[in-house]
């Protein structure tokens, strides 16, 4: 963490402390609450996006048989350009300098924008974070080091971290986003948010460093799984770039 992150948190903590409490809220999952907080300030280590779409880091058929490639293709170059071509509009609409203002920073103020500056800055934030949290799939798909070593102390063993991170995926009602996030003290969790939200936003319940989501929204998996989101849950985790994720985790303590 850097050392902006611990002086603003302490300042934050003691500023906001009562008024978490008295809502009622556990402050273990409390890293930044206050609204129109910058992520800037409160994350150290957040994975920067760009505001345009990036290239896919692999072709389509990559991920099959997990996620089938006109499944990916219509994902990629329908629905995520869509939220990038959105949020341009977005933040030329309301006037966001994307020289200065990061996209994690604006997301850590969206409660001062639009709805449509929220799902399409969340959409797009959320699918290229999930493009480069994937590879091509590998069975028996594992991770070692000290992100293993993290799950297992805060979940107990890496299945039951599987198991709450997959149920996190199925109950979420409708459409979300499943996550693993750090919270404060390095502490990790998962969690889920609607439509296109995510932890770093100030109006999300679930807020936190994001290592790794999944997209649960139907268009992610319609195609090949049906009604059975449980099952596409479950092939995913071939998929899970743990490299990537760790390096995440790394960047984030
Ligand atoms: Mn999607």
């Amino acid at each position: 963490m850097s050392k902006a992150f611990n002086s603003n948190r302490r300042e934050f903590l003691k500023t906001t402390s009562m008024a978490g409490l008295a809502a009622g809220l556990s402050m273990t999952v409390l890293p930044a609450l206050a609204k129109g907080h910058s992520n800037d300030d409160f994350y150290g280590g957040v994975e920067e996006i760009p505001y345009d779409q990036q290239a896919l880091p692999y072709g389509y058929t990559a991920l099959e048989p997990a996620i089938d490639a006109m499944t990916m293709e219509i994902h990629y170059s329908k629905h995520a350009s869509a939220y990038a071509k959105n949020l341009a509009d977005a933040v030329k609409a309301e006037n966001v300098d994307t020289g200065k203002e990061k996209l994690s920073s604006l997301l850590g103020k969206i409660s001062n924008y639009s709805a449509k500056m929220r799902n399409n800055g969340g959409g797009h934030y959320n699918h290229e974070f999930f493009w480069k949290s994937m590879k091509s799939p590998k069975e028996d798909n594992m991770l070692s080091g000290s992100l293993r070593d993290a799950i297992v102390k805060d979940f107990g063993s890496f299945d039951a971290f599987k198991t709450q991170f997959g149920d996190a995926g199925k109950n979420r009602f409708g459409s979300g986003w499943a996550w693993l996030v750090m919270i404060k003290d390095n502490k990790l969790i998962v969690g889920s948010t609607p439509n296109q939200d995510n932890p770093l936003m100030d109006v999300s319940e679930l807020k936190g460093i994001p290592l790794l989501g999944l997209d649960v929204w139907e268009h992610a998996y319609y195609l090949k799984y049906q009604n059975k989101r449980p099952d596409y849950i479950t092939a995913w985790w071939n998929l899970v770039n743990w490299a990537v994720v760790e390096k995440r985790f790394d960047k984030a303590k």
